[in-house]
């Protein structure tokens, strides 16, 4: 770790980015990601896009939608806590979080037009029917890394409603294939590869078709508490020798069990058990816990 990247991991989440994050519902952090570091993730998507290819798992156009990013791509792991995005999480939701949700995304050109479809959509789900509170509640975060040059729309670019995270509802069509006026004030959101997009759940958000001639690139890492149900299938990687590598706090970001011996396992995911909970311990140690802030207090 250089010094710069040390002192981004303990940087928590400015005021200027927490005021623009809850009014807007999402964040661009530009460069999160160096140039040698989106060679290295973009040619490990590429070779599990070449395997699931040769297995006959891609859709119709050829695109790969992975579910459980590093269980499906270990050397994707140094994105789950990189220094540049990570804080944003912890900052957000606090010390007892793990990642519920991942995607390793390729989306090449569309050669023939598709037909339409509304994929709108808030995450998390029936989080979205079964909560009753109008806003409901932020749940989770997501961050998006890009590894293709999305700096212009029209690239499969990732489109949200800014400032929609607090509405429960936009206007839709009565079924997803009945052509619908894009929402009022949707935006592309423009990214250079190695930039991140940090976003609320709540957010309403889609993907976009490419149409362009350039394939489209990206890694979603979905973070939640550890009290909600992981989506990701992580038990085949618990077993696997890379995961003894894995920092104590990608473990715990991977959904590891923690509990020691003389500690339940479900309580331990409901944060009864902060001295071995690693992401603690880190916050801790470098006084970046806030009696002032609930997910963070000690
Ligand atoms: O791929 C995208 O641009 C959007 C992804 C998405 O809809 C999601 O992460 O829920």
């Amino acid at each position: 770790m250089t010094a710069d990247t040390q002192a981004a991991a303990l940087r928590p989440m400015s005021k200027e980015q927490r005021e623009q994050f809850e009014e807007e519902g999402y964040l661009v952090v530009r460069g999160a990601l160096s140039e040698s570091e989106v060679a290295y993730y973009e040619q490990a998507i590429d070779r599990v896009y070449a395997a699931e290819r040769k297995a006959g798992r891609l859709s119709p156009e050829g695109s790969m939608h992975k579910l459980s990013a590093v269980a499906s791509c270990p050397e994707a792991v140094g994105l789950i806590d990189h220094p540049n995005t990570f804080p944003l999480v912890w900052s957000m939701l606090g010390w007892n979080v793990h990642i519920y949700h991942s995607h390793l995304d390729v989306h090449p050109p569309i050669r023939i037009e598709k037909p339409y479809r509304f994929e709108w959509h808030q995450d998390g789900g029936r989080q979205n029917r079964e909560l009753e509170t109008e806003p409901r509640p932020r749940l989770s975060v997501k961050i998006a890394y890009w590894l293709s040059d999305v700096s212009e729309t029209g690239r499969g670019n990732f489109k949200v409603v800014p400032g929609s995270h607090l509405r429960n509802w936009i206007d839709g069509p009565p079924r997803r294939d009945v052509a619908w006026p894009e929402p009022a004030g949707s935006v592309e959101v423009c990214a250079n590869p190695g930039d991140a997009v940090f976003f609320d759940r709540r957010l309403w958000h889609t993907r976009t078709n490419n149409y362009s001639q350039i394939t489209r690139k990206g890694v979603f890492f979905a973070y939640s508490h550890r009290w909600s149900y992981g989506r990701d299938e992580n038990d085949a990687l618990y077993q696997s020798p890379q995961f003894a590598t894995f920092n104590p706090i990608q473990r715990q970001l991977l959904g590891a069990n923690l509990a020691t011996p003389d500690q339940v396992p479900g309580d331990h995911q409901w944060g009864h058990y902060p001295e071995t909970t690693p992401l603690h311990g880190f916050l801790q140690h470098n006084d970046l816990l806030d009696p002032t802030y609930p997910p963070l207090k000690p």
